[in-house]
């Protein structure tokens, strides 16, 4: 090979790692969004109440974290469960919101997390009985709250007794849960956080690393759109 053969041979290789250690940092740095931004704002006419379900899972038990407490949501298209944290919704709507809990709990640091507060009604429905505070000393306690501080919403979702599942998507029909319902009217056009302010990030400071900071797991947006 000539000279100039081997040095562009050297430079074309030299480009190349450059160009995989900007993809493997850049991809470290990306907040990964699997699934993307879930639109439920074609499931039903324009003006009636959207269903929107999710589940919250102890382990997701894949992906990059398999050990990390999640959310997931059934994605409206597909029916399926979906690794998810951002929802496209119609403004001015009202969401019925179905939560399959499927993690177990503890009492509360703040006992204030164990009121449902903001929703049609200032209630929800635990497996099907009203509920409108939960005593987390109780029971089996607290294992997250879906909470959107904007609205002033927020509601605990109660632990669940015996062996929690440990990969997702939970099944109802084989693992311990509580169906937690409620419902809330989306604003006009935003974009809007949600959270989890139970820190139930294990093993992270004070609990509120790892899962607790990171899109798809503990918060996600509400993408409100006209
Ligand atoms: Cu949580």
């Amino acid at each position: 090979m000539s000279k100039g053969g081997r040095l562009a041979t050297v430079l074309g290789l030299f480009l190349v790692s450059i160009g995989l250690v900007v993809w493997a940092v850049s991809a470290y740095l990306t907040p990964g969004v699997p699934g993307g931004v879930v639109n439920f704002t074609n499931t039903q006419a324009a003006g009636q109440p959207v269903n929107l379900t999710v589940q919250t899972v102890g382990a997701i038990g894949f992906g990059a974290h398999p050990t990390w407490v999640s959310y997931l949501v059934k994605d409206p298209a597909t029916g399926k469960w979906t690794h998810a944290t951002s929802w496209q919704l119609p403004a001015n709507t009202v969401i019925h919101m179905t939560v399959d809990q499927f993690d177990s709990g503890s009492p509360l640091r703040n006992q204030e997390w164990g009121q449902v507060q903001g929703t049609i009604g200032g209630n929800a429905l635990l497996n099907g009985q009203p509920l409108t505070v939960y005593n987390s000393n109780t029971g089996s306690g607290v294992a997250h709250t879906f909470a959107i501080p904007a609205l002033n919403l927020s509601v605990p979702l109660v632990g669940v007794s015996g062996t929690p599942c440990g990969a997702a998507p939970c099944k109802l029909s084989a693992n311990p849960h509580n169906i937690e319902t409620f419902s809330f009217k989306t604003p006009g056009a935003g974009t809007y956080s949600w959270q989890c302010f139970v820190p139930c990030g294990l093993g992270y400071l004070y609990g509120n690393g790892g899962p607790m900071s990171t899109q798809n797991y503990m918060g996600g947006v509400l993408e409100v759109v006209q």
